[in-house]
């Protein structure tokens, strides 16, 4: 008996390692800051949750954003641009979250809850949050998928 249970343990390892970052749930990522001017101290993190139904709860808790400024942000599939650094990937959006508006003190928190197909594998690498006034600028991403493929 003892040896089923290690030879179980040790194919589940490596299953629980190569598959998908949206098993496992829930799962927090953490937001980095691009190298750009855009909110400086912006920081925060997403926290993936399976909500049933094959659907999946991501909740942006976000602050060092500008007070009063208006937000979008999305999850992108990995891009062409890289295969190893989603956030430098340049991929299409998959999924949006809803419009946003930084508070006073400059925090923001915002929830979208998805199909998780939509965001399974390459096609959830990363979530990016832009200024709305100007997708071009994107002060801060969070990888989700680390390799493409
Ligand atoms: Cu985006």
């Amino acid at each position: 008996m003892m040896g089923h249970k290690i030879v179980l343990l040790g194919i589940a390892g490596p299953l629980l390692l190569g598959s998908c970052a949206l098993f496992g749930l829930p799962t927090t990522y953490l937001f980095k800051h691009n190298p750009n001017q855009a909110d400086p101290n912006a920081v925060g993190n997403a926290v993936a949750s399976e909500s049933g139904g094959g659907m999946v709860t991501t909740v942006l808790s976000l602050s060092g954003l500008t007070p009063g400024k208006a937000y979008i942000a999305h999850y992108h599939a990995f891009g062409p641009d890289s295969s190893t650094n989603p956030c430098a990937s340049n991929g299409p959006v998959t999924v949006g979250f809803p419009n946003f508006t930084a508070d006073a003190s400059g925090n923001a928190s915002v929830t979208v809850k998805t199909e998780q197909v939509k965001i399974e594998g390459d096609k959830g690498a990363y979530i990016n949050v832009h200024y709305a006034s100007d997708p071009s600028a994107v002060p801060i991403c969070a990888p989700v998928k680390l390799a493409k493929g």
